[in-house]
């Protein structure tokens, strides 16, 4: 099979500087080494091209940070992997701020009848203009691609919604913002949250979440933020959270979902290189990759 890389140097969704670096980071990694060991035919399609950094334009008329700059890169975003997705090959992108699920799920959502979608993150990303403590767009790619949020966001690609509530699970969730509280409720949104992964462990929720989106979905797309990992293991996060899903408990997850044999992309996001201990998060990210995709100890 055939994976495509795409890195998505995107930092204007949150305040800290950094994050536009993990897809270096995580080149650096050995990502390709990684993939290529595992005998897969492997394009790095490059970067695409984010707005130089003004950041948080005094002048827009929104409180939503950046918002021009973050569409115009999740436009580019969701053509390629579109293309990317046309040509038969699996998309792999690398972050860059959650932003880009945006535009990654814009791409992705033409094609498919019914996409699911792993959210696995100690956030929802369900925040909008009205709910969102931060104005940061981060904190709302979920929201946005299920049609909720400002028309320039959710019409990206140029159709809404992308993505059906019954149709995304969420994993890890530890940090959940009234406003987001109340849309899981309203929309009956599935979520395991820290207590779920506690009390029935990963090896049911994981279970759990392939039968649920195997009845339902055509297509399920893993979107994967670091800080949904606890931060002694993955520090390289600008929000992270005290008590999250373990290395152990991640990987576990990855092998269960490569079993499953339903993933159809997969994206991997907010590595901050800059506020990592060396480059563990990078690496991290890189051996979760290597379990989704098939790598097995013996
Ligand atoms: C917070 C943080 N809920 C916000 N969100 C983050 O700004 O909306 N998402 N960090 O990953
Ligand atoms: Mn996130
Ligand atoms: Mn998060
Ligand atoms: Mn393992």
């Amino acid at each position: 099979q055939k994976i495509s890389i795409i890195g998505v140097p995107m930092d204007l969704g949150q305040m800290r500087r950094g994050v536009d670096m993990g897809p270096s980071a995580v080149r650096y990694a050995d990502l390709n080494e990684r993939l290529k060991n595992l005998n897969y035919d492997v394009t790095d399609e490059g970067d695409i091209k984010t707005e130089i950094k003004e950041r948080a334009d005094l002048h827009a008329h929104t409180s939503l940070k950046n918002l021009e700059a973050v569409v115009k890169g999740n436009e580019r975003l969701s053509t390629k992997v579109r293309e990317v997705v046309e040509k038969g090959n699996f998309p792999l992108v690398i972050g860059g701020d959650h932003s880009i699920a945006i535009g990654t799920l814009a791409g992705l959502g033409k094609r498919a009848n019914n996409l699911g979608v792993i959210w696995y993150d100690a956030h929802g990303d369900l925040n909008t203009l009205e709910t969102s403590p931060s104005g940061n767009i981060h904190g709302m790619p979920l929201a946005v691609s299920l049609g909720i949020g400002h028309e320039k966001l959710t019409n990206i690609g140029g159709y809404m919604p992308k993505l059906k509530p019954e149709n995304v699970v969420i994993i890890g969730a530890r940090s959940l913002d009234d406003g987001e509280k109340e849309l899981i409720r309203n929309k009956g949104i599935k979520v395991y949250t820290m207590h779920e992964i506690d009390r029935l462990g990963m090896t049911k929720v994981m279970e759990e979440t392939i039968s649920y989106l195997k009845k339902r979905t055509d297509q399920v797309h893993l979107s994967l933020d670091l800080d949904g990992l606890d931060p002694r293991e993955a520090p390289g996060v600008g929000t992270p959270v005290v008590g999250g899903i373990s290395y152990r408990e991640s990987h576990l997850a990855m092998e269960m979902l490569a079993e499953a044999e339903f993933i159809t992309s997969a994206e991997f996001v907010e590595i901050n290189p800059i506020l990592d201990d060396s480059n563990k998060t990078a690496e991290v990210a890189v051996a979760l990759i290597g379990s989704l995709l098939g790598e097995k100890l013996l």
